[in-house]
């Protein structure tokens, strides 16, 4: 595959930009090589500089769960471009995509636009610690919320693509407010509540951790975070900026009727543009202001652009039958998968929920990933490094880290996912 446009961008992007990108996980680091520098997105596929064409499970790490590029949201963006592109004033918009996520994730009353997930988490735990006049909060190792200081504690994503401890700039005063516990250890937060009796502002948690690349909760751990919250007086906020609208229409919460007292929106809500949210009950959300004293602004939250790009994609994705056959084509992924892995005798360990999924090589078979250690301990990095490049060469595009997760759209059809599964039988061969 010819890469030379690629290199020769990437090699003045390093010049002008840390790292050469915008996001560290952009950069290949943990797999090697160089970045594709995309010029085009349509549908299920991406073509990069040199005109190479990819199938692609990354969709900008979410968002597009219509695909590149969707008629219904090309057409909506170029009629509200000629009106403007901001107002910094209300528009109707605000309240046709607040209406959109309220009618469909359940436990949300009111809602508040920004920018992106990390705005969106960072915001909720502002009004959280507000909301009961407390300091500390609980997230889990491995689990990532963003790049709040607060947040960037045993974070995943990047920092874990990195192998970075956490980052340096970090106050070590704004860290000792953030207490971590493994995910899926419903008894250490159990400790840590016992441990700061009435501290204890709020717990957030991914529903699926996702930023260690795909762990599933067990059974009765959610309901067992917001059974905690609730007797110790703390709020349950769900991070679902990528399970939402994901895992299914109403997210995780949706699917495992789940009722958080805040949730963090994200990705698919903004249908590709810069958007984020936090939402819930409308005794805490009224404390925000202008209505209430817990400050937070942005110029640019609630973009007329952005509202269009979500409003266009959430209708699309809520048509009938849509959401049900984006998700039977993950299933039909995961078990070309699962049978390639078996018939070339290689250990992976699957997972997928809606229209979401995710795999780890195993070092050792046999073994199982239900946390941020054993996700380190057991994850063959150097094998998804092979593999990543291999299936890349192979027209086929997934995230280039082991501890991501990986996405399908409506825009795949039966087509791409025989190719993606032959090509993986081919690769499995190889490796
Ligand atoms: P942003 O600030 O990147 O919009 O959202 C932060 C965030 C919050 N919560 C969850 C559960 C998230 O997954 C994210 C962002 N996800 C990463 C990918 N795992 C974004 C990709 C990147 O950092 O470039």
């Amino acid at each position: 595959m010819k890469t030379t446009q690629s290199e020769n961008l990437f090699t003045r992007a390093q010049e002008l930009i840390p790292g050469g990108v915008n996001s560290p996980v952009r950069a290949f680091r943990s797999v090697g090589g160089t970045p594709r520098f995309i010029e085009r997105g349509q549908g299920a596929s991406i073509w990069d500089a040199d005109g190479n064409r990819y199938i692609d499970y990354v969709l900008s790490w979410g968002p597009l769960v219509m695909g590149h590029a969707h008629p219904q949201v090309v057409a909506a963006l170029q009629d509200a471009l000629t009106r403007g592109t901001s107002y910094g004033a209300p528009t109707k918009l605000e309240n046709e995509l607040a209406e959109l996520v309220i009618d469909v994730v359940p436990s949300i009353e009111m809602i508040r636009f920004v920018n992106s997930g990390t705005e969106a988490t960072m915001s909720a735990l502002r009004l959280a610690r507000a909301y009961t006049g407390r300091e500390k909060i609980i997230k889990m190792a491995g689990c990532y919320h963003g790049h709040a200081d607060m947040l960037l504690v045993q974070a995943g994503s990047g920092v874990a693509t990195l192998g970075l401890p956490d980052s340096p700039g970090v106050p070590a005063s704004t860290a000792a407010s953030t207490l971590t516990v493994e995910f899926n250890d419903l008894d250490g937060v159990k400790a840590l509540f016992e441990q700061f009796p009435n501290e204890i502002a709020a717990v957030i948690v991914e529903p699926i951790a996702a930023n260690m690349g795909f762990v599933m909760p067990r059974p009765v751990y959610l309901q067992g975070l917001q059974d905690l919250c609730r007797r110790h007086g703390a709020l349950f906020i769900l991070d679902e900026v990528m399970t939402g609208f994901r895992v299914a229409p109403g997210g995780a919460q949706q699917a495992w009727n789940l009722d958080p007292d805040i949730t963090c929106l994200g990705k698919v809500i903004g249908g590709g543009l810069p958007v984020g949210a936090y939402a819930g009950k409308r005794e805490i959300m009224k404390m925000v202001a202008p209505a209430g004293t817990m400050y937070q602004a942005g110029t640019l939250s609630g973009n007329p652009l952005a509202m269009t790009a979500g409003i266009a994609t959430i209708r699309a994705l809520l048509e009938p039958g849509i959401f049900e056959s984006i998700a039977g084509k993950v299933s039909e992924l995961i078990a070309g998968l699962t049978s390639a892995a078996d018939s070339a005798d290689i250990s992976i360990q699957t997972g997928s929920a809606g229209t979401m999924f995710g795999f780890y090589f195993l070092k050792t078979p046999g073994a199982v990933i239900d946390d941020y250690a054993s996700a380190k301990q057991h994850a063959d990095t150097a094998r998804y490094g092979k593999f990543f490049h291999a299936m890349l060469e192979a027209g086929v595009y997934l995230a280039p880290s082991q501890f991501e997760a990986a996405f399908m759209s409506s825009a795949h059809g039966s087509e791409e996912i025989q190719a993606t599964i032959s090509a993986v039988t081919q690769v499995f061969h190889q490796l």
